[in-house]
């Protein structure tokens, strides 16, 4: 028996289209249809077969023909949220769409909230929640690194991990009970070689996944990047070859960018948060002075610094002051402008950077050793070739929940502690695991993470 109301919304994108879509879906959606729906075939919506297309328009209540569409009949359980949907394939007018969605409204359906197809695919075991959350990664992902981790996490690889260590957990659990329950039994030891191998594995598995959430995050949600050095070096022409667009005004005179202009690019499937700023120097231009004291902010607040020398111009004491402001952050030093002279000394950099690429905005050249250097500072390169990767924050913190038991869990047993403190602790880890795949979460996280979705998802 299906306990909820009829939903229906408007799925595709507010605006104008070739088409747009009405999802409808709960145990009312053919009943609704058959309201609003007249097939040119004169059939019935409830009365065809599962998965077929049907021509015909939609008719109001006073019988004004409001459009003709196609209506999409899917019988559960084989639909996206697992229960009989309809999906009203209309023209792309807003107007129209939001007319035909208020008479669906009319003949019987309900609103659908944010995020609530997929919370009832979620609900009726359609998907775990770590899939369900796939969706809206993969629905804002910016690029392609950040596509194909979604579209793993959607196909369940994610999912399927977690619950494998869940069930190694389990198997661990029937083993600690047994010695629980029946003491007398003669069972291996608490202490025995293979339950702390087995625990220990296990316990690496999951620091190895969380292990990558750093870089996930950073996938996830850019990396906040500043590009930094004295005027006219070049950093407003580097933003827009990154950018590809003239974001930024760029002439060969010192002081042109004032304030700090921010970019979300993309750099060969990595985003970075960029922000091109005043060039820094002493200056006794107000305007430029309180665009340099912004500048020094951003190094603070960045995660990565492009510094940017001027192979023309050579490093001066302003160069310097600036690298010096530079110790302790992450950063790659770009020799800009190698089409058109050669750096005379490069020992200051040398002496001060890692990383330093030979570099032109004009004609590109460094620019893949640019990416390939972000890849390997961040070590995002060798996830590439590693799905398993976590980009969620909830998910992340289910992780360190379950790392902490299964630590205490380990301790506990090398030190002979009781079989019941053991088995507490790898319960803890066992309901943090399930956390991610949405078996032990409550229904208020439940509702908060589909509140992110966006209606008609
Ligand atoms: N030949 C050559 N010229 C460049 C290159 N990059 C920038 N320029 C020129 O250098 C001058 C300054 O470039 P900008 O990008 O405005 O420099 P900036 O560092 O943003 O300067 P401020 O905003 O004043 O701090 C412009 O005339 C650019 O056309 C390069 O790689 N090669
Ligand atoms: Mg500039």
């Amino acid at each position: 028996m299906n306990i909820f109301s009829t939903i229906a919304a408007i799925s595709t994108p507010y605006g104008t289209g070739g088409i747009s879509i009405i999802r409808i879906s709960g145990s009312r959606a053919l009943e609704i249809a058959d309201k609003v729906f007249k097939a040119s075939s004169k059939k019935k919506i409830a009365d065809v077969p599962s998965h077929t297309i049907h021509h015909g328009h939609i008719v109001s209540a006073e019988g004004k023909v409001l459009d003709e569409v196609l209506a999409s009949v899917m019988l559960s359980p084989r639909t996206y949220t697992g229960e009989d949907t309809v999906e009203l394939n209309c023209h792309g007018g807003l107007f129209t769409t939001k007319r035909i969605l208020e008479e669906v409204l009319k003949a019987g359906a309900e609103n659908a909230s944010r995020g609530e197809f997929t919370k009832r695919a979620f609900l009726n075991g359609k998907t775990d929640l770590a899939r369900a959350e796939a969706v809206i990664d993969l629905i804002n992902s910016k690029t392609n690194l950040e596509q194909s981790i979604s579209v793993n996490h959607l196909g369940g690889r994610l999912s399927k991990k977690i619950n494998s260590l869940r069930e190694r957990l389990l198997g661990l659990i029937a083993h600690v009970q047994v010695l629980i329950d029946y003491p007398d039994e003669e069972l291996e030891p608490l202490s025995d070689d293979e339950f702390m191998k087995e625990l220990s594995s296990i316990k690496l598995e999951a620091s190895k996944l969380l292990a990558t959430s750093e870089a996930g995050s950073l996938i996830k949600n850019g990396i906040k990047t500043a590009i930094v050095g004295k005027p006219n070096v070049g950093k407003s022409s580097l933003l827009n070859l990154l950018s590809g667009e003239e974001k930024a005004i760029v002439t060969d005179i010192e002081g042109t960018t004032r304030d700090a202009i921010e970019e979300c690019v993309s750099l060969g499937g990595i985003s970075l948060n960029l922000v091109d700023t005043a060039g820094i120097r002493e200056t006794e231009d107000k305007i430029e002075a309180i665009g340099v004291k912004k500048s020094k902010e951003y190094i603070e607040k960045s995660k990565l610094i492009i510094f940017v020398a001027d192979a023309a111009s050579g490093i001066d004491e302003n160069d310097i002051e600036i690298i010096e402001s530079l110790k302790d952050k992450k950063c790659v030093a770009l020799i800009n402008k190698c089409d058109k002279a050669k750096l005379k000394d490069e020992s200051i950099l040398k002496e001060n950077f890692d990383r330093i690429i030979h570099f032109s905005a004009k004609t590109s050249e460094g620019l893949d050793k640019l990416e390939q250097t972000i890849k390997e500072m961040f070590e995002i390169g060798e996830i590439e070739n590693n799905s398993d990767i976590i980009t969620n924050a909830r998910h992340k913190d289910a992780l360190i929940k379950a790392q902490a038991a299964l630590s205490s869990a380990i301790e506990s047993a090398q030190m002979g502690i009781s079989a019941d403190t053991l088995f507490i602790d790898i319960e803890d880890a066992i309901s943090a695991l399930g956390e991610i795949v949405g078996l032990t979460v409550s229904e208020e996280v439940v509702d908060r993470i589909f509140h992110s979705f966006c209606v008609g998802k």
